[in-house]
């Protein structure tokens, strides 16, 4: 059918929540018809199994001698535009500027306006790249040139523009979760291997780097472990996480957290908390907190970044200014001693993740901008 488009998408094929999100879109067109061609150096970890419409081509880099630095980002151009031409691509979707969209904007010039590149930002490119000089005017060529740029948050189109001074329009695509993969899963049995029936469970699931502020998630559980019998589990790994043991050591609460490392299968693991932490001082969206908000567990964290676009405070969590630790803890506490309000938010947080940011509603968005780069109606 002439509607259905061949799209081609960049993102991090082997971490966070871009790559997840980039990952979960292109498996949703696919389903839906639209031939997906990922272009990346390695396969996205989320892709999953087999699709006939999902195609992935390897990116492989120049080791010659002279360089003392294998240039990745001028190889991830050359088959950009190799793929563009050889599928007969209509779109190039790039996930997180740096430095796909430049990478991008180099392969639209080799194939030809016919190409069309639609740019998603996810967060620390523009919060914490674009705030480096050496970067600065690249990204804001790589964004002014794209043909369409989407931003996870409101909060991030307004920092995008602040930080580099740019105007064009940038439409808002909220990031969401697959329903069939993210609803409330009987976790009982694993919750056991942790907690005693009367014990609670606190969570906290990130790539543990100074901007999660995971020693705050301990500071709460401290808190709240002196009121309440509870356990933290922590999910992932990440530059902080030594740091964090030693403080966990300090403090002797060795049998009250648990390290889970990285998971697969998240949507089971949050089934187990009842509330998940997530104290970040930056967050464009915050999936993880739309990953507990469809299993129906509430969030207690600030409102930084998108956070408060996601988490509405007192319907599906709490959230306090950045770095206010008390705050955060007495409203867990509230939350952990008040079975009334525990279901209601858990009942709201299961309305809201499937009614404000459903996977049909996301992907019809990127379609619409699909079409109206390409002047399809
Ligand atoms: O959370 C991270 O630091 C990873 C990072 C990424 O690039 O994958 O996440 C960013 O993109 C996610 C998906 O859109 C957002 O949910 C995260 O909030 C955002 N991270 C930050 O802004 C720190």
């Amino acid at each position: 059918m002439d509607s259905f488009l061949k799209i081609g998408i960049t993102c991090y094929p082997s971490l966070g929540g871009s790559g997840v999100v980039a990952t979960e879109l292109g498996k949703l067109l696919a389903e839906k018809g639209h031939e997906v061609h990922f272009i990346a150096h390695s396969v996205p970890f989320r892709l999953g199994s087999y699709h006939k419409n999902i195609f992935y081509h390897e990116v492989e880099v120049s080791d010659y001698y002279v360089f003392r630095y294998p240039p990745y980002d001028l190889s991830l151009a050359t088959k950009m535009a190799q793929v563009a031409k050889t599928q007969e691509l209509d779109i190039l979707h790039v996930h997180y500027a740096v430095p796909h969209a430049v990478c991008a904007f180099l392969a639209k010039h080799m194939v030809g306006d016919s190409l069309k590149v639609v740019t998603t930002l996810h967060g620390t490119d523009i919060t914490v790249l674009a705030q480096d000089e050496s970067l600065k005017d690249l990204i804001r060529l790589a964004i002014n040139e794209s043909d369409a740029v989407t931003s996870v948050s409101r909060d991030l189109i307004r920092e995008t523009r602040e930080v580099l001074d740019i105007s064009r329009d940038i439409d808002l695509t909220y990031n969401f979760v697959d329903e069939r993969v993210y609803y409330p899963r009987d976790a009982r049995n694993c919750r056991q291997d942790f907690a005693g029936a009367d014990e609670k469970v606190l969570m906290h699931v990130s790539n543990f780097r100074p901007v999660k502020r995971v020693s705050d998630v301990v500071d709460i559980f401290h808190q709240v472990n002196e009121q309440i019998p509870s356990h933290l589990l922590f999910v992932g790994e990440g530059p902080e996480l030594p740091k964090i043991q030693c403080k966990i050591k300090e403090l002797g609460l060795c049998d009250r957290v648990h390290f889970l490392g990285k998971q697969d299968d998240i949507a089971h693991v949050i089934s187990m908390a009842d509330v998940l932490l997530l104290p970040s001082e930056k967050e464009s969206f915050g999936l993880v907190a739309l990953e507990a908000m469809a299993c129906g567990v509430p969030t207690v964290g600030t409102v930084a970044g998108g956070i408060p676009e996601l988490v509405k405070h007192g319907e599906t969590g709490f959230l306090a200014s950045i770095g206010d630790t008390d705050q955060m803890a007495k409203d867990c506490i509230n939350l952990l001693t008040n079975p009334d309000l525990a279901e209601r938010m858990r009942a709201a947080c299961l309305k809201r993740a499937r009614c404000d940011f459903s996977s049909e509603q996301t992907m019809a968005n990127y379609e619409e901008i699909y079409y109206r780069v390409l002047n399809r109606p």
